[in-house]
């Protein structure tokens, strides 16, 4: 039997990393929890996603301000996904940290697999697709999602508070959530809990492989033919009227 990731925590630690942003940073990130709660939610899930060693745990560490990932030079990223949640005023803030998808040019089937399992039946509220900006090629279909600047690097410039900033001077981390809590608040949002369905397709649809041959076989054997005969029974009445 398929073994199923277990759920997100029903009980999460208070989020005291908060604390350690500038009173600034803290109460915009306290008014887009609150926009949150007026949509009717009390937590938010984001699915980190990324290739190997793009910043993936280091993005969430810096979400949270606090080390609850651990973040990796060399090839050591665990295999398995990790949740991390925080609470705060009765808000829980659920990351969920990855193995990278794709290491050393290659797809890593094993993590591909751990997180596969690991998000069946969660319901993930946005997808946070991590990577590097040095070694990306932005496509015209990257336009259609929304793309935020993070910075990590403890090169990184910083503002009067020591906060790291973009070379627009804005507060990326303030960014960057305000950009998620956009995501999830649109209209077309929905909440998704990825079900064995979605991944495997039809494929494990015993109904779809039963119908599938007859189907075929209908339309070759009837739907065809018939289609056939008209067109003749056009062209011939098309040669006729000229
Ligand atoms: N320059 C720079 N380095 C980063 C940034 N984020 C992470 N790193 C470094 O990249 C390496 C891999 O980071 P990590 O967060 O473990 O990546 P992950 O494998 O995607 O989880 C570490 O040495 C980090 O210090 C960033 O925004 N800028
Ligand atoms: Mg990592």
């Amino acid at each position: 039997m398929e073994s199923r990731g277990s759920s997100l925590p029903t009980v999460a630690r208070e989020w005291t990393g908060i604390m350690q942003f500038p009173v600034t940073t803290q109460a915009s990130l306290h008014e887009l929890l609150e926009r949150l709660r007026k949509d009717n939610r009390d937590s938010l899930t984001i699915l980190v996603l990324g290739k190997s060693g793009v910043g993936k745990s280091s993005t969430v560490n810096s979400i949270f301000g606090e080390r609850v990932c651990v973040v990796s030079a060399f090839q050591s990223e665990t295999i398995r996904p990790t949740v991390a949640s925080r609470t705060r005023a009765g808000f829980t803030v659920n990351v969920i940290d990855t193995p990278g998808l794709v290491e050393a040019g290659c797809v890593n089937d094993q993590a591909v697999d751990a997180i596969r399992r690991f998000i069946l039946d969660k319901p993930v509220d946005v997808v946070l697709y991590v990577d590097r900006l040095d070694g990306y090629r932005v496509d015209s279909l990257d336009r259609q999602i929304p793309i935020v600047l993070v910075e990590n690097s403890g090169r990184c410039a910083t503002n009067d508070e020591g906060e790291k900033i973009l070379p627009n001077k804005t507060v990326w981390l303030t960014n960057l959530m305000r950009t998620i809590v956009e995501v999830v608040t649109a209209e077309k949002a929905a909440k998704y809990t990825i079900d064995e369905r979605m991944i495997k397709g039809t494929d494990g649809n015993w109904w779809h492989k039963l119908i599938t041959v007859p189907l075929f076989l209908f339309q070759l054997k009837v739907l065809y033919p018939l289609i056939r005969a008209r067109i003749f029974a056009d062209i011939d009445e098309g040669t006729e009227d000229e």
